[in-house]
């Protein structure tokens, strides 16, 4: 595979989507990112993808994804457009056989999933980094070489937290785990190395700021194939902040991240610090480290970080865990084997 893009040029990326996250990137890739520009934003709505467009030099509007991707000036593609739209997208991208970075999810079902993994293994190359951003938080890569050079013993249990202040209108018990908890389940995959098998979800009595219908919070344990568990507290509405952090419990120690509090201040009988109101803030750094090393390694004709594969077990996970949610029962993950190519 060569480079995309010829040597010290810039890469011109199409942005699919200009929703909350959509304009974040686009934003990024604008100030931020070096190496590349925007230069194409689809959306379905127009004066959205056009205001963007509009505030940035020799990027052009489109409405359609695949119109934008076939733009001269577009040498790979974000992905950001709501889940359900992915797979036809990414099929477009290999059809154009463009380098893509796929927010999470790559699809929102195992089944759509496992169709985009076999469309990229066609190609014989991987083709797509998918946008698991915690992998590039400074605390979680941390955490992580902590675990992979062995000097505090074999992991075998994994706390999670995470809790949001609130959720977007519309937010269902299914979304609890396809879009919050599929963070845990690619963090626990790619910590410990290893497959999650089984699921199960235990539901206290739901908050009384959660909105109607909505069990909130939940408990949320995996089982892997290396016989660790974890546990995960969900709690989207918990009204006070966006906060997320993991302890890893091994043979001979622990280790937690996530517990930055920012600047310490005493004042008037307090002690304490700030939590940040949402993920975008949060996660800042480590969507602009995600996006910078998805425009390096395609600089190079290279592809790294999570992919296609991860994206297809976390789907597999999910809706383990959308069943376990609504049966109270223990579900086991059914998962193809790992092709040749995600090995
Ligand atoms: C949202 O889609 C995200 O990806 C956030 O990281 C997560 O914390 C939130 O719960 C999701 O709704």
């Amino acid at each position: 595979m060569g480079s995309s893009k010829d040597a010290g040029g810039t890469l011109g990326v199409a942005v699919i989507g200009t929703g909350r996250m959509g304009a974040d990137h686009v934003r990024r890739l604008d100030e931020v990112i070096s190496g590349a520009r925007v230069a194409a934003v689809a959306d379905l709505d127009p004066v959205r993808a056009g205001r963007l467009a509009d505030r940035i030099e020799g990027a052009t509007a489109y409405t359609d994804p695949v119109a934008a991707m076939d733009d001269p000036a577009v040498d790979a593609v974000l992905i950001a457009s709501p889940g359900p739209a992915h797979e036809a997208a990414l099929l477009a991208a290999f059809a154009r056989d463009l380098p893509v970075l796929c927010e999470k999810p790559l699809t929102p079902d195992a089944a759509s999933a496992l169709r985009v993994l076999e469309a990229e293994q066609q190609l014989g190359h991987r083709r797509v980094q998918v946008g698991f951003m915690r992998r590039y938080d400074a605390g979680y890569r941390a955490l992580k070489s902590l675990l992979d050079n062995g000097a505090y013993g074999r992991p075998l249990m994994l706390h999670h937290k995470h809790r949001n202040a609130d959720t977007p209108p519309g937010f269902t018990d299914a979304m609890m785990i396809n879009d919050s908890a599929v963070h845990e389940i690619d963090v626990t995959r790619w910590l410990l190395d290893d497959e999650i098998t089984a699921v199960r979800v235990l539901r206290p009595a739901p908050t009384g700021n959660a909105p109607a219908g909505l069990g909130d919070p939940q408990l949320i344990l995996f089982e892997t194939a290396g016989g660790r568990v974890t546990d995960t507290e969900l709690f989207v509405n918990c009204g006070f902040g966006y906060q997320v952090s993991c302890e890893a419990v091994c043979e001979n120690g622990t280790a937690r991240t996530g517990d930055d509090h920012g600047v310490f201040t005493n004042t008037a009988g307090h002690w304490g610090g700030t939590i940040p109101p949402g993920f975008v803030e949060r996660f800042a750094d480590a969507y602009d480290r995600q996006v910078q090393r998805w425009v390096d390694a395609t600089r190079r004709g290279e592809v790294e970080g999570p992919s296609c594969w991860d994206g297809y077990a976390a789907a597999a996970v999910c809706e383990a865990g959308v069943r376990a949610q609504a049966t109270g029962e223990r579900v086991a993950v059914e998962l193809i084997d790992r092709p040749e190519l995600y090995r």
